[in-house]
């Protein structure tokens, strides 16, 4: 069992991670790692859930994690901005234009720069860059892909656009299958295939298997380079106690078969993407599943994965960081873990 140097304070050298995220999960994780002053950090954030409305370009979760990453989130709902104002919304209702996507005022600044650049020739990678340098964040943000991928959702009322499911409909509606129209053309960015290269740990946020986690592994190569990583890949689960943390995961765990428990998601990895989850963060109200999850071959940290507040956020961060320091990747062994 080899041991893996994941340094413990800023003494040394840094220690790389990559974090592949999804919206508020993925933020509050990535956030967590920020705030450990030794961490150098990437962030590849799927860009399926992107809209274009009232001719902006929208990358959601890209915003909820430069939001996050710049301590301006709203608290409550864990996307757009906190102190936002309302006035352009409630002119769009007067005006009778489509508001069942609630953009903040300031919110809208972000699109109307980001919609600018694009048609300048910006690629979203420039852009995240852009914004996130003028937002004060040191991270790397990464959009998955330069070119767009649409995440759409079959239901019994057929195919749907991933927000007009999500938002419009509350995700109210089973999903029956999901999709990535366009990911077969498009392909991860040369800074996040470096990413993942140059990772010392990559950790997959406790993000939305099928639609966000989904998403960024559905882009042509992806799995591939997390396979041939030299890093450990610890993820952690958004299922605690059979329950989403936030979201629709556990629905669609029923609905697109499996089981909604931290099991399940060991299994979705595991069947999905053999051998590229080396171990998985549990809460420790699913400690009773650890055997079941390392008889998967994937090793298992029970720790409080509930990230109610900034502590919560920096201690699951480094309890992945010394969980993956433990890991030799692609053996799904851990040693003295529990
Ligand atoms: N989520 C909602 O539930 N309702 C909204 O009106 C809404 C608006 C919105 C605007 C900007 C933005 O960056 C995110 C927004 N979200 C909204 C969140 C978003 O739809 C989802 O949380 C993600 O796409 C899933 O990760």
């Amino acid at each position: 069992m080899t041991e893996r140097p994941v340094p413990r304070d800023a003494a040394g050298w840094a220690a790389k991670v990559t974090v592949l995220a999804g919206g508020v999960g993925g933020a509050k994780l990535a956030h967590g790692f920020s705030l450990l002053p030794e961490v150098d950090l990437s962030v590849v954030v799927n860009t399926g859930d992107d809209l274009e409305l009232h001719g902006l370009a929208i990358s959601p979760d890209v915003d909820t994690v430069l939001y996050t990453l710049a301590g301006l989130a709203n608290p409550e709902t864990g996307w757009g901005l906190r102190d936002e104002t309302w006035s352009a919304h409630a002119m769009l209702e007067r005006y009778g234009a489509p508001t069942w996507f609630r953009l903040g005022d300031r919110d809208i600044a972000t699109h109307l720069v980001r919609t600018s650049r694009l048609a300048a020739g910006a690629t979203p990678t420039d852009v995240t860059r852009e914004l996130a340098a003028s937002l004060g964040i040191r991270a790397r943000l990464l959009p998955m892909a330069d070119r767009p991928v649409r995440t759409r959702v079959r239901t019994s009322a057929g195919w749907l656009e991933f927000q007009a499911w999500f938002v419009a409909r509350q995700h109210a509606d089973d999903a029956l299958e999901v999709r990535f129209d366009g990911a077969a053309d498009a392909r991860p960015t040369d800074a996040v295939l470096d990413a993942v290269r140059s990772a010392d740990v990559i950790a997959i946020a406790p993000s939305n298997p099928f639609v966000s986690i989904g998403t960024i592994l559905a882009l042509p190569g992806m799995a591939a380079a997390l396979l041939d990583a030299t890093a450990p890949v610890v993820a952690v689960s958004p299922i605690v106690a059979g329950a989403a943390l936030k979201g629709p995961a556990d629905r669609m765990f029923e609905s697109l078969g499996g089981e909604s428990s931290a099991l399940g998601v060991a299994r979705h990895y595991a069947g999905r993407y053999p051998g590229l989850v080396d171990g998985l963060a549990i809460d420790v109200a699913d400690r009773s599943l650890a055997d079941r999850i390392e008889d998967l071959g994937i090793a298992v940290l029970v720790a409080p994965t509930v990230m109610r507040d900034d502590g919560d956020r920096a201690r699951l961060a480094r309890d992945l960081l010394d969980f993956a320091g433990r890991l030799t990747p692609g053996t799904g062994r851990a040693s003295g873990i529990r």
